[in-house]
């Protein structure tokens, strides 16, 4: 459904017009303007970084013109925006998905090629905005990219931070962290806001109003600016662009001219850079909470800001403040935008002087909450003699929020005391500690988990209680999705190419279901050849990035057996190491003749390890030893070969999904929330070997059990075999005490530096089950082996997996947001709507 305007006047119709000249001549004149206006070179002085600045610039006017009219629109059609709240983004790079989402990839390489320059190098020279862990920041990407391209009026808000996830060096088989200044050139894709600025205040003393018991006055000298920046989303397929506003910590109202007058040049500054630090840097923790002091004022001086810029854009309608839910929705992307709740209530309550019932129900009517994880080390929680000091004010209402909901609890189940201390959002530890997860939860009128495993296993764990009391309605699940655009149409051209000839056009990208029409072609023979081929170039390309980023030479024609995600226990690459020094010992055992019939494989790794997680670290190092040893093996050769491909980003993740043959989600079943890479594997036609866990499930639900290789035990099984454990010693099977012998005899170097990873399966308890899914794991390889020597049924399985992914769009995803959660509708800015 699509609203049109009743009237709208002529004032962008000219501007409008002048808008995405598609001609060459056009196209290069603006380039050299760019290059020259802009960076002040000429032609004969432009090298591939200039030549890519001054065409992105080129190509952002026109993206900017459409933002331009799309924000104007929904402005003035009062449309009820969704607000996506991340403390990550995972952007990426950008240029290369605007010129595909304006339909001028042609023109641009064109325009290039007569300058001298090859597109894909250009494309090249863009550096990712990696301004998120994993996962859930990518998500964010992909969700902020579907409310474009399905005309949500959506916007993503996040902090702009000066150091983005930083890059991974490998030296001597160790992870180093070096510091990703991304922000060191121009960056054409962030638009500076100067006027947006907000003031965000911290620490201080609260005077009471005498005349209002609600409200506070809250009073403090330290008040930093949070400035907005802005990032245009292009829209595929349509006119719309979407938008995410990153905040910077801004510093110039903090010098101190006393001081610097005085000759105190150090305190003149200090201020400043107090205030800097605060969007210096991403935490680089994925799944687990830091509890630093810095990152929750972070966490504040986004969540204040933001409801500030919310709260001015609504009250340019002119509506009463109750009538907010009526045209915002904010969707909390998991509990680290949770200080959005208390901070709408105090700009209510202070601000707009609303009684505590009114500004209440605004408020939970307004948030939803996203949960995207159950690990235990993951919970946001923050002691209480902090948050107080910090925010004394929010501290206070949290109170407030708690006292009025436990009373409501205690009027439903008088008595139960047992009850009230579980679903408390403060713990009754020492200190006491605000439980964030439930703060979210109190506050928002639903909570999603992200997967159908996940958000029931959230109603049986941490939820239980509040499912009881709130009811069951409040807890839906919403399956995680990816975008098409990116994670297909992009990173994959041949296989897009494939796929728009069987669909007939390119809409599929807008419309996945549409890939189901691959289905009729399974049998045909042409088709299933291109098929093949297509994945071989994707391997052969692969191959050539291995060997710039790795020095390593690979075999295309081996078997591409890949898992690349952020390292972490859960995740288990350590099981994944120690099943390839098992199948290494095994090809040692060998004749030379039988070892040459052998399957031929790559065990691909990539992922970075937060710096303060040594064991993920020492799994980094494990891998790169045996990557050292089996890949300098003569005897071995090109049956297997193991890469550790660093410094894993978006953008290698594009040269490395669309190539892989096999790829491993692993985690403990019940530990991972759904995973998301999953989903873009297989969408690009590759085979997932897996647990039962997280959006595996539903995957093998949508394409069928034929087309993944599931193995291990199931979420419901693992609490008895971790009891089992506490008390017993494992039982390592023969393949995996093999693997932990050969690490003992220092096959890979000094076996000592390796022994806790061993410990941790055969004294730490096994909490990740490794000894107890190891046999099933190794004969889930058997299996993969023999159906990839049938190259027939591997194609079949390919192009039937890739058919019957529709469900996983991130488009699916929003939809079901939009309508079951955010009450939004689209709202298209059409050529004719706006005059054009
Ligand atoms: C995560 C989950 O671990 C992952 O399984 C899920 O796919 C994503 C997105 O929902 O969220 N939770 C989390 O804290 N991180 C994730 O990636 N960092």
């Amino acid at each position: 459904q699509t609203k049109t305007p009743s009237k709208v006047d002529n004032m962008f119709q000219n501007y409008s017009h002048s808008e995405i000249a598609r001609d060459t001549a056009t196209i290069k004149n603006s380039v050299i303007m760019h290059l020259t206006a802009t960076f002040l070179r000429t032609p004969t002085s432009m090298d591939s970084g200039h030549a890519y600045l001054a065409s992105a610039f080129s190509v952002r006017d026109r993206l900017l013109q459409r933002w331009n009219l799309t924000n104007e629109f929904h402005d003035r059609m009062k449309a009820k925006r969704v607000y996506y709240m991340s403390l990550e983004f995972l952007i990426g790079r950008t240029f290369d998905n605007a010129l595909l989402a304006l339909d001028l990839r042609k023109e641009y390489g064109q325009t290039l090629g007569e300058v001298g320059f090859r597109l894909e190098d250009i494309i090249d020279e863009e550096r990712d905005a990696a301004l998120g862990n994993g996962g859930l920041g990518r998500l964010a990407a992909c969700y902020v990219d579907s409310m474009a391209c399905s005309d949500y009026p959506g916007w993503g808000y996040g902090l702009r931070y000066k150091y983005g996830m930083f890059q991974q060096q490998i030296l001597n088989g160790y992870q180093v962290e070096v510091p990703d200044c991304w922000l060191d050139s121009p960056n054409p894709w962030e638009f500076p806001r100067p006027d947006v600025t907000y003031p965000v205040k911290f620490y201080g003393h609260l005077v009471r109003d005498p005349n209002n018991d609600d409200r506070y006055i809250w009073e403090s000298n330290v008040v930093y600016d949070a400035m907005a920046f802005d990032v245009p989303v292009p829209g595929y397929g349509t006119t719309n662009v979407g938008n995410i506003r990153l905040w910077s910590c801004k510093t110039n109202s903090l010098f101190d001219l006393n001081k610097f007058n005085s000759g105190d040049y150090g305190g003149a500054t200090g201020g400043q850079v107090a205030a800097q630090i605060l969007t210096d840097v991403l935490y680089p923790n994925d799944n687990t909470n830091d509890g630093k002091e810095l990152r929750l004022r972070q966490e504040y001086l986004f969540c204040s800001a933001t409801m500030q810029d919310i709260i001015a854009r609504f009250k340019k309608t002119g509506r009463p403040m109750s009538e907010l839910p009526e045209l915002a929705a904010i969707q909390l992307n998991d509990t680290h935008p949770t200080l959005g709740v208390p901070e709408l209530m105090r700009i209510l309550l202070d601000e707009e002087e609303m009684s505590w019932d009114d500004a209440w129900e605004v408020t939970t009517r307004t948030f939803a909450f996203t949960n995207h994880t159950i690990l235990p080390e993951a919970m946001e929680k923050w002691p209480v003699p902090m948050l107080d000091k910090i925010l004394p004010r929010h501290m206070g209402i949290i109170y407030k929020i708690n006292l009025y909901f436990l009373q409501a609890v205690e009027k439903r189940f008088p008595g139960d005391r047992d009850l009230l201390r579980r679903i408390s959002i403060i713990e009754e530890s020492n200190p006491q500690q605000v439980r964030m997860a439930f703060l979210a939860c109190v506050g928002s009128h639903k909570v999603n988990g992200v997967a159908a495993i996940h958000s029931d296993i959230i109603k049986q764990t941490i939820f239980k209680d509040f499912v009881r009391i709130q009811g069951e309605d409040k807890f839906i699940n919403k399956t995680n999705g990816v975008s098409p655009r990116r994670w297909m149409n992009e990173c994959n051209p041949d296989m897009s190419d494939l796929i728009t000839d069987v669909v007939g056009d390119r809409s599929w990208v807008n419309d996945l279901a549409k890939v189901k029409k691959l289905e009729e072609r399974v049998a045909d023979e042409d088709f299933r050849r291109r098929w093949w081929d297509a994945k071989q170039k994707n391997k052969q390309r692969l191959a050539e990035y291995i060997l710039t980023t790795t020095g390593i030479q690979v075999n295309p024609n081996a078997l591409f057996d890949v898992q690349v995600k952020r390292i972490h226990e859960y995740k288990r690459q350590l099981m994944n190491i120690l099943s390839v020094i098992y199948r290494y010992h095994c090809l040692k055992q060998m004749t030379p003749e039988v070892r040459a019939k052998e399957l031929h494989r790559v065990v691909i790794f990539a992922g970075k390890a937060a710096s303060g997680y040594w064991v993920a670290k020492q799994v980094i190092k494990l891998i790169n030893a045996v990557a050292e040893v089996v890949n300098a093996d003569e005897e071995i050769g090109d049956v297997l070969k193991v890469v550790f491909i660093p410094d894993y980003s978006v953008t290698a993740a594009e040269y490395i999904i669309p190539a892989s043959d096999i790829s491993q989600h692993i985690s403990t079943a019940g530990t991972e929330a759904s995973g998301t890479s999953n989903m873009k594997f297989v969408l690009n036609g590759g085979i997932i070997l897996g647990t039962v866990d997280g959006a595996n499930i539903e995957i093998g639900e949508e394409i069928g059990e034929e087309q993944i290789f599931f193995f291990g035990c199931l979420a419901h099984e693992v609490e008895d075999f971790r009891h089992y454990l506490r008390f017993n010693q494992p039982k390592p099977d023969d393949a995996l005490q093999t693997a932990f012998d050969m690490i003992q005899r220092n096959t890979f170097g000094d076996g000592a530096i390796f022994q806790p990873l061993i410990d941790s399966v055969v004294r730490g308890g096994d909490v990740y089950l490794l000894s107890v899914d190891f046999p099933s794991y190794i004969q889930a390889h058997n299996a993969v082996e023999d159906a990839y020597r049938n190259r027939e049924e591997w194609i079949t399985k390919s192009i039937l997996s890739v058919a019957r992914m529709s469900k996983f769009s991130s488009d699916r995803s929003i939809q079901e947001y939009a309508e079951e959660v955010w009450n939004i509708e689209p709202v298209r800015v059409t050529s004719c709507s706006m005059g054009i």
